[in-house]
């Protein structure tokens, strides 16, 4: 008898969350009722958001309340099927919540095409965090060739395609992470032209005065603080900030109050956008062929991290806040 796995929020977190802040619940797989489909999950996704979504705060949908099923991202393989538009063996996305099965009406899934790439790339390159970097760059950044763009959080699943799309697009590209070996991952094997460790760097601006020696046009944000201070600081004139994340807050119970910067924006006529991927909603399709054609043609590289197991999804999840994934961080829960 296969056993249905499931993890609830058990307490809220106070700064880095840990394990105890969750709890495993087991019980018998359930059912696919009228006009549902059961699937059951091959991956699932750890992302930044979920930070956002255990804390007792109003957002764009409610928080995970305590004792109920953590939300997040997954991919499935159909194993019964009571809805004509999903079929036993079809893989669909969806927000499937951290399980290892889902009963679902299938409202907000999609048929993932595994002749494309692995079906995982649907929680990455082809999916949420690919359509991010495509719309937050080229819609809300508007990069133009030969203009240079920066870009923090570079060698995570967002930041290291937005690099990537910087350079297809011809811009030069410079990133920031957080170790020397994602450093070099961006540049001998992305493309970036330059890329620095901020954790050994002590004076950003002049580090980024020395890689950025015409200065920055558009700078992709997705970590905010001191890192972005140095940012603001050596943009261009009319230059663009794309404000994805500022994942350096999301453990802070209080935010920061950082040095005030907005003088630069006076002088240097900058634009800054925040923005949802989910804005772009009604132009997915376009983003998802763009990018699958990209992979396609070799110019867009992507590396995924795999944890395995569902008993293992909070540690990663931990782990990814904690710097020690390159590239999209993942659970296999099954074959
Ligand atoms: P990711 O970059 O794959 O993973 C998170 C990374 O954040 C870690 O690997 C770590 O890398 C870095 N990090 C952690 N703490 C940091 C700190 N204090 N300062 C600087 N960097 C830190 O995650 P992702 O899914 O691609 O998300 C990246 C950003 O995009 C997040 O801010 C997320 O909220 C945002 N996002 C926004 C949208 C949207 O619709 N606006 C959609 C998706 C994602 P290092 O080793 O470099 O520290
Ligand atoms: C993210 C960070 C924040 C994200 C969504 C949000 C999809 C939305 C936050 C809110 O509405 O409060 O990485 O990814």
């Amino acid at each position: 008898m296969a056993t249905h796995s499931r993890w609830v929020l058990a307490s809220r977190p106070s700064g880095m969350p840990e394990e105890a802040n969750f709890r495993l619940e087991q019980g018998p797989v359930p059912e696919a009722k009228q006009g549902e489909l059961l699937a059951e999950i091959l991956y699932l996704t750890v992302d930044p958001y979920m930070r956002g979504r255990i804390k007792n705060a109003a957002s764009y949908a409610k928080p995970v309340e305590i004792g109920e099923l953590m939300q997040g991202g997954g991919v499935g393989r159909v194993i019964a099927s009571n809805n004509p538009k999903f079929a036993p063996g079809d893989i669909v996305e969806g927000m499937t919540g951290w399980q290892s099965h889902v009963a679902t009406d299938g409202k907000g899934y999609r048929k993932v095409d595994p002749s494309l790439a692995p079906v995982s790339t649907a929680l990455g390159i082809l999916g949420m965090p690919g359509l991010t970097a495509y719309f937050g760059l080229l819609d809300v950044g508007q990069p133009k060739a030969g203009e240079t763009v920066l870009v923090s959080g570079a060698a995570g699943a967002v930041g290291s395609l937005v690099g990537q799309i910087g350079k297809i697009t011809g811009c030069r590209v410079v990133g920031i992470a957080g170790a020397d070996d994602k450093c070099r991952w961006l540049t001998e094997e992305l493309g970036f032209d330059a890329a620095f460790n901020y954790k050994t760097v002590a004076d950003y601006r002049a580090k980024l005065r020395e890689l950025c020696p015409n200065g920055i046009d558009v700078y992709f944000d997705n970590v905010g603080g001191t890192i972005t201070d140095a940012a603001i600081a050596e943009m261009n004139q009319f230059g663009r900030i794309s404000i994805c994340g500022q994942i350096s807050g999301y453990n802070a119970d209080k935010p920061e109050t950082g040095p005030r910067l907005l003088f630069h924006f006076v002088v240097r006529r900058l634009r800054a956008q925040g923005f949802l991927v989910f804005d772009f909603f009604d132009r997915y399709p376009e983003g998802l062929r763009q990018m699958a054609a990209w992979l396609s043609e070799g110019k867009l590289k992507y590396r995924e991290q795999f944890d395995y197991g569902i008993e293992r999804v909070p540690a990663a999840f931990i782990a990814m806040l904690e710097g020690q994934n390159t590239g999209k961080m993942l659970v296999k829960v099954a074959d």
